[in-house]
């Protein structure tokens, strides 16, 4: 009777873990579902090493139960004293070179992919400049948030990356205050952001594994930077290199703020340029500012890369920034009341660029029926 309870508990406990890894499989941020060549090698990388592990205890277990079994005092009897094996030679070269081996099987693809992933030389072209025929993007880590500035076109965004599928997209990676870490699940890392000195390499995200995480990857900060590390969140949208052209020509051409038409909005940018505009940039260049660049603000999939993006959590934001993400350089900046944060909120989610590839928001609400998760 004992023995079938211990058995109930212990298939309990296997099930509630078999639902828990369940969890691990997420098209948009899980390393088991690489999404392009580098994350695919790092997957591969860390199958090697699983399938070592494994035949490593496979052996030593098979080994030492044989052992066990075969060496009962029943069997052998009282005064059985088996063949003294200390110092014996062929045995110690086996037990050595084993594990040499097993290292340098894990050695040579590690290597080898180490080198491949860190291989920017694309990035210049023959006279030392940067390539105009690749993408480079240079992200700037700022506590708690992201900049992405697209070198070749100047423009400048923060919070959801965009990026070209089916190609090499290089990243130079640095830190505005502290040191953050750049990593995208999905697609591979992670590199940290210093604040002296730069990183880069390449990420691939393949269209088609793109579709199935309907075109949103997870991006992260895997560098613990402060009370707000957690909450360090970024979205990736990997679109179609023809939809990605289309979303960077529709940002080039906003050279003055976006106006507002009248009521709310109106005032609302009045307010914005009083209060906000000294840390907020809402054209798309001036890498560098204070505050996130808001210039597509109302095209973003989120508020504060955490927030569901809807004007009711935006107006939380600006009423109180600190209990949403502790320690951010907002909080006690400008003073408002209810009926300016209103006007403000209402002005920010007129801020839209994205006409030409406008399925964003399509994706938001199919989102948001799966229950919004973040
Ligand atoms: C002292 C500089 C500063 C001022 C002034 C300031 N902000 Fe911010 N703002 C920030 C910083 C820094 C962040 C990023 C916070 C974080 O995510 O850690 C931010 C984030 C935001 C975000 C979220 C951005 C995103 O990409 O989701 C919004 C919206 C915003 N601010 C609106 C405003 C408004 C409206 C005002 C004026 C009432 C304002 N801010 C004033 C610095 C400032
Ligand atoms: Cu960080």
């Amino acid at each position: 009777m004992k023995n079938s309870w211990t058995k109930t508990k212990f298939i309990m406990l296997m099930s509630v873990l078999t639902m828990f890894l369940a969890g691990c499989g997420e098209n948009h941020l899980s390393t088991l579902k690489p999404a392009g060549e580098v994350g695919r090698q790092q997957f591969n990388l860390m199958v090697i090493s699983i399938v070592i592990m494994i035949l490593v205890i496979v052996v030593v277990t098979v080994a030492f139960s044989i052992a066990v079994f075969k060496s009962r005092r029943s069997q052998l009897g009282e005064d059985f004293k088996p063949k003294q094996v200390a110092g014996n030679h062929t045995l110690e070269v086996i037990w050595t070179s084993i594990p040499i081996v097993l290292l340098i099987i894990l050695a040579i693809p590690t290597v080898y992919f180490t080198f491949q992933q860190g291989d920017t030389t694309e990035m210049v072209n023959a006279k030392g400049e940067a390539n105009e025929d690749v993408t480079i993007i240079n992200v700037t880590a700022h506590q708690y948030w992201w900049e992405f500035e697209y070198e070749h076109e100047g423009v400048v965004t923060s919070q959801d990356l965009v990026v070209p599928t089916g190609e090499k997209v290089f990243f130079n990676l640095k830190g505005a205050d502290v040191k953050h870490s750049f990593w995208i699940p999905a697609a591979g890392g992670k590199l940290d952001t210093n604040v002296d000195g730069v990183n880069s390499f390449f990420l691939v995200f393949d269209d088609d594994k793109a579709q199935d995480a309907d075109r949103l990857f997870y991006g992260k900060c895997a560098e613990l930077c402060g009370p707000s590390h957690a909450l360090m969140d970024f979205k990736v949208n990997a679109l179609e290199k023809d939809d990605y052209e289309q979303w960077l020509a529709d940002m080039k051409q906003i050279e003055e703020p976006i106006q507002a038409d009248a009521g709310d909005a109106k005032e609302g940018q009045d307010i914005f340029n009083n209060s906000c505009i000294g840390c907020h940039a809402v054209t798309p260049t001036g890498a560098g500012a204070v505050g996130p660049n808001l210039t597509n603000f109302g095209d973003r999939e989120l508020v504060a890369g955490i927030l569901e993006h809807n004007k009711e959590n935006l107006v939380d934001w600006i009423k109180d920034p600190e209990s949403i993400k502790p320690g951010n350089k907002m909080t006690g900046k400008y003073q408002l009341n209810d009926e300016e944060i209103e006007k403000v909120a209402e002005y920010l989610m007129t801020l839209k660029v994205d006409e030409g590839t406008g399925d964003k928001s399509k994706l938001r609400e199919s989102k948001d029926e799966e229950g919004g998760d973040k």
